[in-house]
């Protein structure tokens, strides 16, 4: 099958470099979705035109445009109102897209699981709800005449029904596998071991770094989004302690905010991590752009205060002579593909777990020892002593077993 050609659009509300990274990016975007660019039209506007997108001059250029590239559709690098998408239709003759739809469209194709799949239905059908009901308030300011008249707006209304359904059904279902996952968390804090959560923009290899740790075999490919469902494995560290990694969905420079919505749950395995490790791809020119923009996500997601180990990855590949993430607790430069630093990797990670660790001294009754075997497994035992009260202890331990100590601290003293 020949692949679609797409002519991109933006315009320059801000500094022209970003703009262009913003589109080499889309392009790869329309490449992962198994379309293709044949050329793009830019225009510096302050805001885009609420009818058109681009100012209505540079409309004909971009027909033009469309009719010497024999292009298949445009997509815009911005999401699009429902007034512009219907005009720029309406004007041009081919398919308007925006990044949205594509980002939409490259989940829909990679979720594997059911959970994923139907987390991408529901950021779709919001995205559609949204544009229904946008077209439907278009047609009724026009007050009726030709064009209103038909099955128009009585088909919206059906159509907006059976969405708001459908949206109900997905979102009930979503809660519900959410609650199974819950209960798998609080097997896992019972569990007591630490949880590092791999986060980091698409592509930077955060699948690569979790099979090269833990032999996990998860899918990982120079493809943007390989990555939907969360994976866990288990890591041995060298003191004999054990951590979780969660490997998990990649972040991108304007990530649909319904994908947010909808992928809340699988986001949320970050905010329970004890630590997060932040994978960026240092051979790419824009690392510091989408540097930022992993933070401003994982802010957005409320994953704020936890200790950040960075990985500069790639580093086989990359030319530049400082890396340097300042917002980083500890950072180390690897190559996930080729596993080397990751030596240097486990001993911040373990370096990490012993910061966060505190020294806690208690007088632990005889029927408690299985807390005692916990506290030996997990930490650092200074000091075991044995009364005729009880287990005399002092030890160092992560904070699960300190949070756990304190719950029972309060119920034994
Ligand atoms: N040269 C080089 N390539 C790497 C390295 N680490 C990963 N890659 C490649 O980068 C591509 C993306 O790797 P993934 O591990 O799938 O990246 P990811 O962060 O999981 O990406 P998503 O799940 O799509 O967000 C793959 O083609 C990897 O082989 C590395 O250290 N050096
Ligand atoms: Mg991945």
């Amino acid at each position: 099958m020949e692949k679609e050609k797409y002519i991109l659009i933006s315009i320059i509300s801000s500094d022209e470099q970003e703009i262009i990274a913003s589109l080499d990016e889309l392009a790869r975007l329309i490449d992962t979705a198994g379309g293709m660019e044949c050329g793009r039209i830019m225009q510096r506007l302050p805001h885009p035109d609420p009818k058109y997108y681009l100012g209505s001059g540079k409309i004909e250029e971009l027909r033009l445009e469309i009719e010497m590239k024999d292009a298949d559709g445009v997509v815009c690098d911005d999401e699009l109102s429902p007034v512009q998408m219907y005009t720029l239709t309406k004007e041009l003759g081919v398919k308007v897209i925006d990044r949205t739809i594509v980002i939409l469209d490259i989940f829909a194709a990679h979720a594997s699981t059911k959970e994923g799949k139907i987390q991408v239905e529901l950021a779709q059908l919001k995205y559609r709800a949204s544009h229904v009901s946008g077209l439907g308030k278009m047609l009724s300011r026009q007050g009726g005449g030709i064009g209103t008249r038909g099955p128009g707006e009585t088909k919206l209304e059906s159509d907006r029904r059976m969405i708001r359904h459908r949206m109900g059904q997905l979102s009930r279902q979503i809660r519900e596998m959410e609650s199974v996952r819950q209960t798998g968390r609080k097997k896992r804090i019972r569990n007591l071991a630490t949880v590092i959560a791999i986060v980091g923009y698409t592509n930077a290899g955060k699948s690569t770094l979790l099979n090269a740790l833990t032999g996990a075999g998860v899918l990982a490919e120079d493809k943007l989004f390989a990555t939907l469902d969360p994976t866990t494995r288990a890591l041995d560290l060298p003191e004999g302690m054990q951590v979780l990694l969660t490997d998990t969905v990649g972040f991108i420079h304007k990530l649909p905010h319904q994908l947010i919505e909808a992928f809340h749950s699988t986001l949320e395995e970050a905010q329970y991590a004890d630590i997060i490790l932040h994978v960026i791809d240092a051979s790419d020119t824009d690392w510091e752009l989408h540097r930022k923009v992993v933070y401003d996500t994982l802010s957005e997601l409320g994953i704020t205060g936890k200790p950040v180990i960075t990985a500069f990855n790639k580093t086989d590949l990359a030319t530049e002579e400082i890396l340097r993430d300042t917002a980083a607790s500890k950072q180390v430069t690897i190559s996930a593909k080729n596993k080397y630093g990751l030596d240097e990797l486990i001993t911040a990670i373990s370096d990490t777990i012993k910061d966060m660790q505190t020294l806690i001294k208690m007088l632990i009754p005889y029927q408690e020892t299985a807390f005692v075997g916990r506290v030996r497994q997990m930490g650092q035992v200074i000091k075991e002593e044995y009364l005729e009260e009880g287990i005399r202890l002092e030890a160092y331990v992560p904070p699960s077993i300190a949070k756990e100590y304190g719950t029972w601290h309060r119920n034994f003293s």
